[in-house]
């Protein structure tokens, strides 16, 4: 999940250095210093590097733009065979080496017991956005194209995927260690076009990669799936699921990870209350997992609310429980 943002004061001062959010992603130098903030002040696991699902629109030549206070505008939108024509394909993972640098940074710097994620937005979830043009409550331009249009959207998604295998591909190169896939926008879909645009897209980079880098994790996370991600492990191969605060983690066990492993699902809100709220959530995920591999983590981004110390607690909280229980 985001680990990095505004909720650290260090990060609004690089943040403001930068001027430009886009700028910061691109600037390996300062997205190494807040991929390591967190680390700095946590006792964390694993570090996830600084960048954005949406770099691979702007690297494949859609305009990218984040207006503060709006979120992400993408222009013009793709939404016809010839918009997918039209996109750049040549070089889009060349356009991207800043990320690798920072990934190397990074792992310069990183003790050499804590993990590097690196990650990508899967593919139905970046189509979304490069369909709608920005950020929306519903994505009804993307969700309506591919039942209208499925061969269309069909390129889109193959060109993802294409573009996706080679970007986490050369993130292994430059030291991560770990592979992440957000379909934050899965849950919009209904089954059929679930399997279709995001099981299937899924599968087929886990496959790419793993031919290409056996020894590397897959993480997915398909937020909001809910029932649909009964057999998610298994029909995409991932090593590990990463599921919304809203899956039960009792159904998950039987249902979703098989061998994989289950991570997650601490609501954010939760991070932001503290307290016995958090404390008490907090162990209910630990003890409803005990037994089947989990990795705790939250169920969705950290978000600018948060009181820091809130995260040193968690941190403190899990690490207490793990001790008391081995
Ligand atoms: O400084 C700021 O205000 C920018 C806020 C921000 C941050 C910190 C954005 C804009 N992106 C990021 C970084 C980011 N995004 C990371 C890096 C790791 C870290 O922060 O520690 C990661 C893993 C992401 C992933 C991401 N970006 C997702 C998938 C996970 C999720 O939250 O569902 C998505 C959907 C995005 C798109 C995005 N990036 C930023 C915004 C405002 C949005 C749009 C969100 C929306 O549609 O509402």
């Amino acid at each position: 999940m985001r680990q990095a943002g505004r909720y650290l004061p260090e990060y609004r001062e690089v943040r403001r250095e930068a001027g430009d959010f886009l700028k910061l992603c691109y600037n390996p130098e300062l997205a190494a210093e807040v991929t390591l903030q967190p680390m700095r002040r946590f006792d964390l696991d694993a570090a996830i590097v600084f960048a954005d699902i949406l770099l691979v629109a702007d690297a494949l030549g859609q305009e990218v733009r984040y207006v503060e206070g709006e979120g992400p505008r993408l222009s013009p939108p793709v939404r016809s065979a010839g918009d997918v024509e039209r996109l750049r394909r040549d070089g889009a993972v060349a356009r991207l080496r800043p990320v690798f640098e920072t990934l190397a940074r990074v792992r310069g710097q990183l003790a050499p017991d804590k993990a590097l994620i690196g990650f990508a937005g899967a593919p139905w979830t970046v189509a979304a956005y490069m369909v709608e043009g920005g950020s929306s409550s519903g994505f009804l331009a993307p969700r309506r194209w591919c039942a209208a249009s499925p061969e269309a959207f069909a390129a889109l998604i193959d060109l993802l995927v294409a573009a996706t295998v080679d970007y986490l591909d050369a993130q292994v190169a430059a030291g991560a260690d770990i592979i992440q896939l957000f379909d934050s926008w899965s849950g919009l879909l209904p089954p059929p076009a679930f399997r279709r645009w995001c099981v299937e897209p899924v599968a087929a980079i886990v496959r790419a990669l793993k031919a290409r880098r056996p020894e590397v994790p897959v993480i997915a996370f398909p937020r909001g799936a809910g029932t649909m991600l009964a057999g998610y492990a298994e029909a995409t191969g991932v090593d590990a699921v990463s599921l919304d605060p809203t899956i039960v983690p009792e159904w998950a066990i039987a249902h979703v990870g098989g061998p994989a492993a289950l991570q997650g699902n601490l609501d954010p809100a939760l991070l932001v209350a503290g307290g016995d709220a958090l404390s008490e959530e907090a162990e209910r995920i630990l003890n409803a997992f005990a037994g089947a591999p989990h990795v705790f983590n939250l169920g969705h981004g950290i978000v600018p609310e948060t009181p820091p110390d809130h995260v040193a607690r968690l941190s403190d909280l899990v690490r207490a429980w793990r001790r008391a229980s081995a």
